[in-house]
């Protein structure tokens, strides 16, 4: 269930035991940063696509590892000799687990890790360490009944509660696979997502308690006009977009997905763009832009 995320199934049995990836590991002590910048989510507009809110913010991984370093370089003076290591997001350390044993929050149905002070919009990162600290309380569960996440998910992605299934899902079509086409089957469900999808947090009746993060300022806004992206070129792509979330996926994959969503928006402006790139060269593009004519004729 992860795609081509290749670096998932490398090793899964390591991803749960943090002592296969640091031996020395006794204590995890984990951190939630709030990435939500206190504004609602925008209005639909068929002129424009949307941008999950973590994309927001310039690459978060740099900024929490240089915190999480600064936290164990303040371990290190407390215990002399004592050693850790720092993860944030991409060692094989399954950040959603220990954060619900250090006591950050429950895992929701929608599989993310949710506080009641402060919703679900956080980034998580953390340290290893070798001493044996106070433990943090598992924190009960508070979605009871409410399934609004299950139902709400445009892909279906949830085959039961708290399990997702990673290859359905738009955050992973429109970051991580960055090559090829999106499977028909999951187009019409990415309705104007460019980046990322926030649809099972939105919903979420906890995010009401969001906090204004202090640590990320946004940089791009929550949503981007279609035919400025579809207008980029390679190399403008580089210029305007290195430093943010969007340049790990690239320009093909942008220009892919800015091609769905104008096909989703049904908005008939966006024919000439689509015409134009129905005739690309990259067969990717020009299948994309196609199928996204048909829909709006
Ligand atoms: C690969 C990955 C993805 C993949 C696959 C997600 C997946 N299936 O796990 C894709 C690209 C789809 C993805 C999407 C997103 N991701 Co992501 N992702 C990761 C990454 C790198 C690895 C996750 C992993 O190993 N998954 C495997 C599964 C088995 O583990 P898990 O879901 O993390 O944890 C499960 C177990 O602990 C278990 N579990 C624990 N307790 C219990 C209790 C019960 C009763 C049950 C049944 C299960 C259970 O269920 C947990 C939840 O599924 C982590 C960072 C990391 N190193 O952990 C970030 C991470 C999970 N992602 C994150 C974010 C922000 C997102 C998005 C919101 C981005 C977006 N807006 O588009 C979406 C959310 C989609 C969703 N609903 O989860 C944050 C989550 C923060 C949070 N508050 O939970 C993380 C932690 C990154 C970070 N450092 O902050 N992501
Ligand atoms: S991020 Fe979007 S596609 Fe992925 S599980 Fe949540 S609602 Fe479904
Ligand atoms: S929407 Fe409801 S079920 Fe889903 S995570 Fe939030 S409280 Fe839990």
């Amino acid at each position: 269930m992860h795609g081509v995320m290749g670096y998932m199934a490398r090793a899964p049995q390591d991803r749960p035991f943090i002592t296969r990836w640091f031996p020395a590991a006794r204590s995890v002590v984990v951190c939630a940063f709030s990435y939500h910048d206190g504004s609602s989510a925008p209005a639909p507009d068929p002129a424009r696509g949307r941008l999950a809110r973590y994309a927001l913010p310039p690459d978060y991984h740099p900024e929490l590892k240089a915190r999480m370093k600064g936290l164990l370089a303040w371990y290190k003076e407390r215990v002399p000799g004592g050693r850790g290591k720092v993860f944030v997001d991409t060692s094989p350390v399954l950040e959603r687990l220990y954060a619900r044993y250090a006591g950050v929050g429950w895992v929701g149905k929608n599989t993310m890790l949710l506080s009641r002070d402060i919703g679900s919009f956080f980034l998580i990162a953390g340290m290893a360490v070798d001493a044996e600290l106070d433990l943090g309380e598992p924190v009960p569960e508070h979605c009871g009944t409410c399934t609004r996440c299950l139902d709400a998910c445009p892909t279906d992605a949830f085959p039961s509660p708290r399990v997702l299934d990673a290859s359905k899902c738009i955050a992973y079509f429109t970051v991580e696979q960055s090559q090829g086409p999106v499977p028909q089957a999951f187009r019409a469900g990415h309705g104007p997502w460019l980046f990322g999808c926030d649809v099972c947090q939105d919903v979420c009746p906890w995010n009401k308690f969001s906090v204004r993060g202090r640590v990320f300022e946004p940089r791009l806004p929550d949503s981007l006009d279609l035919g400025e992206l579809a207008a980029l070129t390679p190399e403008s792509f580089e210029e305007r977009y290195r430093g943010t979330p969007l340049h790990r996926t690239g320009w093909a994959a942008l220009v892919r997905n800015a091609l769905l969503a104008m096909g989703n928006s049904k908005d008939p402006r966006h024919r000439p763009t689509l015409e134009r790139y129905a005739a690309h060269p990259d067969p990717v593009l020009a299948e994309q832009a196609a199928w996204s004519l048909r829909l709006i004729d």
